[in-house]
């Protein structure tokens, strides 16, 4: 029988130990980037509560009105512009400094923070917000800044319709392979700020306990976030708290 997880505010839980060969998994969701300003999907005044995924997030959406789409990720193309990290981004960047590619950070987020952060190996499995590509010819993803509210954007190679370098449902997130490979490989699990509501990645945890990593032993799986993820029961601990408040402490310092 799989034991209960321990749920508890955040400052109840001792910091996480990080031994000299251990490898970390990092999975964040839109609550990191919460304290930042950037709204995230599934709270109250979350981007879902104005717009319906069916609109803005499948291919079908922007198959039918590419014109709303545009509008939508555009709008949130001008807001990135101006955030800043929070002491939960800047936390992941000084583990990354400190452990560098012991550390996998996956994020669900397309928004730029991590790097803003200075994380420099992020991967941006639902893809990235200022970055576009051609939805008819294989010209690779390219930065693009612009907004688009009126005219289409059109492929400077081919003359086909560009769109927003993200995933919606029904498409595969980006690198599976890798990350699976990370997930493999990994001693400690920690997801912080993601309702657990939309696979795949809400069912990572659920793979860990179910594969063990090299060595034998089960990755310790850990949340961090303001309540319980859907996927609560997966873990081994959910620390409840703002990421902002409780990143800075999560992880032994001083250990290499
Ligand atoms: C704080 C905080 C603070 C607040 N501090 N915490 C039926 C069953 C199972 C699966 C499916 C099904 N039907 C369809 C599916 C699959 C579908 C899916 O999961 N649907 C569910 C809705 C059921 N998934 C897909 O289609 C995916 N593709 C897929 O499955 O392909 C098949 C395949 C996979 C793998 C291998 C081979 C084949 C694609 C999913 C794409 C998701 N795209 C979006 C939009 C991206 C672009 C954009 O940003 O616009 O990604 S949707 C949206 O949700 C976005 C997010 O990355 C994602 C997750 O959201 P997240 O991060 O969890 O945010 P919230 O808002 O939900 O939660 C925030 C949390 O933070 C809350 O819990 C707060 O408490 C907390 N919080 N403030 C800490 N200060
Ligand atoms: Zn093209």
């Amino acid at each position: 029988m799989v034991p209960l997880p321990r749920v508890a505010p955040g400052a109840e839980f001792p910091p996480l130990s990080v031994g000299r060969d251990d490898r970390v998994f990092v999975l964040t969701g839109a609550g990191i980037s919460a304290e930042s300003g950037v709204k995230t999907f599934r709270d109250a005044g979350g981007l879902w509560e104005e717009h319906r995924i069916e609109d803005v997030a499948t291919p079908e959406a922007f198959a039918r009105d590419p014109r709303t789409v545009w509008r939508f990720y555009s709008e949130r193309r001008k807001q990135a512009e101006s955030v800043q990290p929070n002491p939960a981004h800047l936390a992941l960047a000084r583990l990354e400094r400190r452990i560098g590619d012991r550390l996998f950070l996956c994020t669900q987020n397309v928004d730029p923070l991590h790097e803003r952060a200075g994380s420099r190996a992020v991967h941006h499995m639902h893809g990235e917000l200022l970055r576009s590509r051609c939805d008819s010819c294989d010209r690779p993803a390219f930065e693009d800044e612009r907004r688009h509210l009126e005219e289409l954007p059109r492929c400077e190679r081919c003359g086909g319709g560009l769109r927003p370098q993200v995933v919606w449902f029904g498409e595969v997130p980006l690198g599976m392979d890798r990350i699976y490979r990370a997930l493999s490989a990994c001693d400690l699990f920690v997801t912080v700020g993601s309702s657990g509501a939309v696979y795949p990645a809400a069912g990572f945890v659920s793979h860990l306990r179910h594969n063990p990593a090299p060595r034998g032993n089960f990755a310790r799986c850990v949340y961090v976030g303001l309540e319980r993820p859907e996927n609560a029961h997966c873990f081994d601990e959910c620390r409840l708290g703002k990421a902002g408040e409780l990143l800075p402490a999560l992880f032994e310092e001083g250990l290499p």
